[in-house]
């Protein structure tokens, strides 16, 4: 009995298995595994597995001479990756999509380090249902249940596909399992660093980018919201520097403050100098945050006007567009760099006059 190529993949390049890649584990047997094996071993119903290779060409890479179906180690990790991103509410396509991307080293780091546990059922795979029969049904506690890796993956396949309303859900579900600082440090950022890094490598329309992020801030601004009520006192102002558009992370910052109940005066992005300085004068506030993602121009006339403050206020800089060795005019400005959002976070809500460095 002979062997031929029968999978897209397998012939495309697209994570296709190398006979000798360490990453791979146990040889292929020679003949592959055939679909009732993988039903059996990953926990996923065979006509599951059948409708995933038949509608979104995640299936065996082999075929016997007789036509049937045989499954590599690779096709099984793929089907298992395919099936816990499906448990986690990814449309099917876009879960094909998504691991029909990756290359076997990404699928087996995505499992994590031990691949497929042959034998043992697929984290969340006896929550999967063929998503025609039941495309919404993914119970919460999946979602709850999976890593932050998995859920970053989840989001960036929703994003390739443009697929609004699962990234909704995804958004909604981290947020409803986490507070809002620990869902921007470990599932937002990671996403939208992702993103971006895709983006750049030519692989991701910034349609995408702009998906991500304007429904993002949308589930941000609904903390802020929730928590009106709660906030008070002397308002802490948050800023994009001039001619800067990101500003997710101010707007995560606004949504964790409010959380603690530290009012913002949430200015938005591209602040000009000397609108910040207004505000500033207005407000007086004893912090201002102010963020750059893209790097500053070399002479920045705010650090100049800050000149005029007659007041103890910290200026609080974040974002890797910042330079080094900025220098504020003498007086009562204090100049802080933070690097991380828990640090950000305590820097805005210590108490006045006492400020952490
Ligand atoms: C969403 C996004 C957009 C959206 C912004 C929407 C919005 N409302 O903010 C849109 C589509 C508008 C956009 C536009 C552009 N973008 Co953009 N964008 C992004 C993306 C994907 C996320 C931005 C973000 O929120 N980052 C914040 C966090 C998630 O990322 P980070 O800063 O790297 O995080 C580090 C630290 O800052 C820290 N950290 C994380 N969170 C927090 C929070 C706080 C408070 C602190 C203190 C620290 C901290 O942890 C990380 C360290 O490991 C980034 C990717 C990226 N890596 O940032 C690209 C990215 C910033 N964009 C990029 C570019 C090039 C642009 C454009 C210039 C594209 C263009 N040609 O028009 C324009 C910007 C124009 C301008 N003048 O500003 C590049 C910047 C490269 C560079 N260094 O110059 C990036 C890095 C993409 C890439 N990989 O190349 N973008």
């Amino acid at each position: 009995m002979t062997l031929m190529n029968a999978h897209p993949a397998a012939a495309s390049g697209a994570g296709r298995q190398e006979p000798d890649d360490p990453e791979l584990g146990d040889p292929v047997p020679e003949l592959g595994w055939p679909v009732g094996v993988v039903s059996d071993r990953l926990g996923i119903a065979a006509p599951t597995l059948r409708s995933w290779d038949r509608r979104h060409g995640v299936g065996p890479s082999l075929r016997t001479s007789g036509n049937h179906r045989r499954y590599t180690e690779l096709d099984m990790r793929r089907v298992q990756l395919m099936a816990r991103l499906t448990a986690q509410g990814v449309p099917a396509q876009s879960a094909a999509d998504s691991v029909l991307a990756m290359d076997a080293r990404s699928i087996a780091e995505r499992l994590g380090a031990g691949g497929v546990t042959v034998g043992a059922t697929a984290p969340g795979a006896a929550a999967v249902v063929d998503d025609e029969i039941d495309r919404d049904g993914v119970p919460e506690s999946d979602v709850a249940q999976a890593d932050a890796a998995d859920i970053v993956e989840s989001i960036v396949a929703a994003a390739r596909a443009l697929d609004a309303r699962t990234m909704s859900l995804l958004y909604r579900q981290v947020m409803r399992r986490r507070e809002v600082g620990a869902a921007w440090v470990e599932v937002f950022a990671p996403a939208l660093r992702r993103v971006g890094d895709l983006w750049r490598e030519g692989r991701l329309g910034v349609q995408a980018e702009h998906l991500t992020s304007e429904l993002l801030q949308s589930e941000l601004r609904a903390v802020v919201r929730a928590n009106r009520l709660r906030v008070a006192g002397r308002p802490v102002v948050l800023a994009g520097a001039d001619d800067e558009q990101h500003h997710l992370p101010l707007l995560a910052l606004e949504a964790e403050l409010a959380r603690h109940g530290v009012a913002s005066l949430f200015l938005g992005p591209r602040v000009p100098s000397e609108a910040l300085v207004a505000a500033l004068r207005e407000s007086r506030p004893r912090a201002v945050f102010l963020w750059a993602s893209i790097a500053r121009p070399g002479v920045e006339p705010l650090w100049r006007d800050l000149a005029v403050v007659d007041w103890d206020l910290e200026v609080v800089i974040g974002g890797p567009g910042w330079a080094d060795g900025i220098v504020v005019p003498a007086g009562p400005v204090v100049l802080t760099r933070v690097t991380d959002f828990g640090t950000a976070v305590r820097a805005l809500t210590s108490s006045p006059g006492g400020l952490t460095r």
